[in-house]
């Protein structure tokens, strides 16, 4: 703003005649104020030149990395581990609110243990569950369907194949007996599932449908902006806190029903699917199950649930002293979700693509028909020849490498899912390298603008191997933004 106007004394109008201008001459007033405004206009374009460069200048130095997969391909577990490398404080901080998740995610595996036991328990004697009966005629195949969890199972029951035989389901009277009681014991802890779920999706949304899983969206941010009305004394900490003392108080409970021999036999007959990361919450109980329990980073990788819609996490990275502003948008993979991506899409420096590979034999909980394999390819052929991501970076990551060595050591055939695999051996190399082949096929044929394509094999709970990987991917990335910005 211009120092104040010394004004011509010795007149009373409000408009003074002559005003001194900046030689110390008396100007008329018309051409000093014309030209104080011209001064004036100039400076606030000055301003405005200086503000929107500033602004130019952050945009560049923001790097907008987009992470795109099916459900369950790792998306979340990847911005988790981009927060532990380049943010650790905050994810630190956000420990207390991942304990009733962890809690959380142990309730839904004993009901599901329970739901199953119940529902194969129902089942007529001499009659086999009527779902792996269909494996006889209804060979799995990239088509056929095959949810990954027991309680989805039985709302597609006709179209389930699995690796089932005509094993019937009938424990002794002893084991019926514990069966029993545990299920008894165990029922207040259950009937707290559907509470839980939804007083920690913050309200917005929780899917009763077809899947059944507890969804969040931004149920950190709520708790964290607004600790007085949740965190500090709102429901989350009612439900939570009761939560809590059931699991105290079942934890023998829980790990005498894991341990049963029924329970084994399910799982081993495959009838019972928990979610992938349900043993390692249930082996660990006893730990998670104390009062003072306080989650650790290998619990917060381990949590499942699920994204709604998309959530921005940023932090600064600085790269050869230059901090850029690395902001991650990670997103819902669900069929339902992946219309929400698009308005992401133009401002995308990069992509990071999940694919887990150890999903051969798993079928998609919102359409159980498709192979999850399938689906991956599919999505990744869409974001490959989408026109709007043509500048964006392409990282593919082959993700849940340890489920898939476990599944085929366990003997699961790849053959079996995918026919196309044919008689190639069922080990991990030739496992692994036949997917790699089908994603950079896809990408050589219909990627829109001929770009590299960047490609990890990741375990994405292996804290050491993937900080690793995301260094090496994070300066990839910001280095051929720099290149493409003319950034210094
Ligand atoms: N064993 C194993 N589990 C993994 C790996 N990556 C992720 N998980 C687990 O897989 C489950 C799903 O991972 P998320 O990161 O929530 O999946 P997402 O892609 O964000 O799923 P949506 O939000 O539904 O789109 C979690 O329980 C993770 O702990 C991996 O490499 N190996
Ligand atoms: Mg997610």
């Amino acid at each position: 703003m211009p120092a104040a106007v010394p004004i011509a004394q010795g007149r009373s109008s409000s408009a003074p005649a002559s005003i001194e201008g900046d030689s110390g001459v008396l100007l008329p007033a018309n051409r000093f104020y014309d030209e104080e405004s011209q001064r004036i206009s100039n400076l606030i374009d000055e301003e405005l030149r200086k503000e929107s460069q500033k602004q130019r200048e952050a945009r560049r130095k923001q790097v907008k990395v987009m992470l795109l997969g099916q459900a369950e391909s790792g998306k979340s577990t990847l911005q988790k581990q981009f927060q532990i490398y380049y943010a650790s404080q905050s994810l630190d901080r956000e420990r207390p609110f991942w304990k009733p998740v962890v809690h959380f995610n142990i309730i839904r595996a004993v009901k599901t243990m329970l739901e199953e036991i119940d529902y194969e328990l129902s089942q007529p004697e001499g009659e086999d569950s009527g779902v792996e009966s269909d494996l006889e005629y209804n060979e799995p195949g990239p088509s056929s369907a095959g949810p990954s969890s027991s309680s989805n199972r039985r709302h597609n029951k006709s179209k389930q194949p699995s690796a089932a035989s005509e094993h019937v389901f009938r424990p002794s009277a002893n084991e019926l007996e514990t069966l029993s009681v545990l299920r008894t014991r165990l029922l207040p802890l259950v009937a707290l599932h559907d509470s839980l779920a939804s007083e920690l999706s913050g309200g917005v949304s929780f899917s009763r449908g077809l899947t059944g899983v507890f969804v969040r969206a931004g149920w950190q941010g709520l708790l964290q902006s607004n600790p007085g009305s949740r965190a500090g004394k709102g429901s989350v900490v009612g439900v939570a806190g009761l939560a809590a003392k059931a699991l105290d108080s079942s934890r023998e409970d829980i790990q005498a029903l894991w341990a049963h021999s029924s329970v084994k036999e399910l799982i081993q007959e495959r009838k019972l699917k928990l979610e992938e990361s349900a043993p390692f919450f249930l082996d660990n109980v006893a730990r998670i199950a104390e009062p003072d329990y306080l989650p650790n980073l290998d619990d917060v990788l381990n949590v499942r649930l699920q994204t709604l819609g998309v959530i921005e996490h940023s932090f600064p990275i600085n790269l050869g002293g230059t901090m850029y502003d690395w902001r991650l948008y990670d997103v819902g993979g669900a069929r339902g979700q992946r219309h929400a991506w698009i308005p992401y899409f133009e401002d995308a420096t990069a992509i990071i693509f999940l694919a887990p590979i150890s999903a051969f034999d798993q079928y998609l909980e919102e359409d159980p028909r498709t192979n999850r394999i399938d689906d991956s390819l599919q999505l990744f052929t869409t974001i490959c020849s989408n026109k709007l991501l043509k500048k964006a970076h392409l990282v593919l990551m082959l993700n849940k490498t340890d489920l898939l060595k476990a599944k085929l050591k366990a003997g699961i055939r790849v053959q079996k899912y995918i026919t196309s695999y044919g008689s190639r051996p069922n080990k991990y190399d030739d496992v692994a390298s036949y997917f790699r082949a089908h994603f950079m096929q896809v990408h050589k044929k219909k990627d829109v603008s001929n770009r590299s394509l960047y490609l990890h094999f990741t375990s994405m709970l292996d804290i050491k191997a993937t900080q690793n990987i995301i260094v090496n991917v994070g300066e990839a990335i910001i280095r051929q933004h720099i290149a493409q910005t003319g950034l210094t």
